[in-house]
């Protein structure tokens, strides 16, 4: 094994992807749900699902929670059990977007009354996070507006720059608060945080403990996301990663599954900027990889298993860029030759290095099959009835 496949190995067995459990559970579009057999009942079956993504994939060691879909009475026992199965409770994700008083926006909205129950809420999930000893607080506000005149565009801004202050000033030292963009969807004609400017403009504002959240399925088709990437590293304000890939709009499906070559390029900027693991930190912590995905028309466990492989294969692929070739090149005019180095990384079929990877660490090198054999899924299915649809209409 060369010198850079050896380090590759060691970074990615150090590498850690986050599970959301709204994932494991029915999801669908506006259109319909389609129910599947076996899903979870609840967020402790939730959990058992993510710690079985975990056994087979040996990177995947917590799981994001969304409240109010995963309410439960108490969230410190929550945590106990997620110990027990061998994974962690990772993000607190809070939910203004469901409740009817949220027609006109969340924190945003022009009733105080409104702004209040919303703010109360994001107060609660720090709470939360207090109990199961989370470290982040993903805020994503579906507030905006859908006619011009509807609202002040400016006054919003305020009220937003209000509710996130309130909600800073509460977190603990070792906690954070990751804002997240997205360019429109609900709101059709203005969106609050539509992009990673507002959002780390108001994270500068804030102060060191408040990073942005890049959605990869947050932006208009054809955007550079490596810049952003690129820029927000530079800037030591970039927190997590919501991953999942897009054809048209937020379409949450695997990612790396509609374009591995953007991925690989998002985690080139990572690699090269020694981001990874811990060499580098936003508000006191290492970049949060996560995914935000829904699985409406294929199995969901494997389907989590093979969206944690695919950023395995950007990322092994990121890391065999060989640095040397690529620098020469750059400092030398070699617009080709810089090329060929990333497209010759790229090109590399790193399952082998992977699979190798994966038996050193005790697990099968095929983590699809392996938990396709392991009766798992025949499991669950005999044993839940009446599984529940995650988030809208839950
Ligand atoms: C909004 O589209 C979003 O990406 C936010 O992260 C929400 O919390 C999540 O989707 C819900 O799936
Ligand atoms: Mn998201
Ligand atoms: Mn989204």
């Amino acid at each position: 094994m060369t010198d850079r496949a050896a380090a590759a190995r060691r970074a990615l067995r150090e590498q850690r992807i986050e599970t959301p459990s709204w994932a494991y559970a029915n999801s669908g579009t506006r259109f319909k749900v389609f129910a599947q057999a076996g899903v979870p009942r609840d967020p402790w079956e939730k959990l058992a699902d993510a710690a079985t993504v975990h056994r087979f994939t040996g990177v995947a060691p917590t799981v994001a929670l969304h409240i109010p879909w995963d309410r439960v009475e108490d969230y410190g026992a929550l945590a106990k059990y997620a110990g027990e199965h061998g994974i962690g409770i990772g993000t607190i994700n809070a939910n203004v977007f469901q409740d009817d008083d949220y027609k006109l926006g969340s924190v945003t909205n022009p009733d105080p009354g409104v702004r209040r129950k919303a703010t109360d809420h994001l107060l609660e999930c720090v709470d939360i996070m207090d109990a199961t000893g989370s470290r982040d607080l993903k805020l994503w506000f579906a507030d905006g507006t859908n006619y011009p005149g509807q609202d002040s565009i400016r006054a919003r801004q305020d009220r937003l720059a209000e509710a996130l202050r309130e909600v800073y000033d509460r977190l603990g030292d070792d906690q954070r608060m990751l804002l997240e963009y997205k360019l429109f969807e609900p709101a059709f004609y203005t969106t609050d945080v539509p992009d990673w400017g507002t959002s780390y403009a108001h994270c500068l504002e804030l102060g060191p403990k408040a990073t942005v959240c890049i959605d990869t399925g947050h932006h208009a088709p054809g955007t550079n996301i490596e810049f952003i990437v690129a820029f927000l590293l530079r800037a030591g304000r970039l927190g997590a990663f919501d991953f999942n890939s897009r054809f048209y709009a937020d379409d949450d499906l695997m990612v790396g599954a509609a374009d591995p070559f953007q991925l690989f390029r998002i985690l080139f900027e990572i690699v090269s900027a020694d981001a990874l693991g811990t060499g580098y930190t936003s508000g006191g912590a290492p970049i949060a990889f996560m995914l935000d995905q829904c699985h409406n028309i294929e199995a969901k466990i494997p389907a989590i298993i093979r969206s944690v492989l695919n950023v395995q294969e950007a990322t092994a692929k990121a890391l065999l860029v060989d640095t040397d070739a690529l620098a020469a090149a750059q400092s030398g005019g070699d617009v080709l030759g810089a090329n060929a180095a990333l497209m010759d990384a790229f090109s590399t079929d790193v399952r082998p290095l992977l699979g190798g990877l994966r038996e050193e660490m005790g697990l099968d090198p095929d983590p699809v099959a392996a938990y396709r054999r392991s009766g798992y899924q025949e499991r669950i299915v005999a044993e839940r009835v009446g599984g529940t649809q995650a988030g809208w209409g839950a």
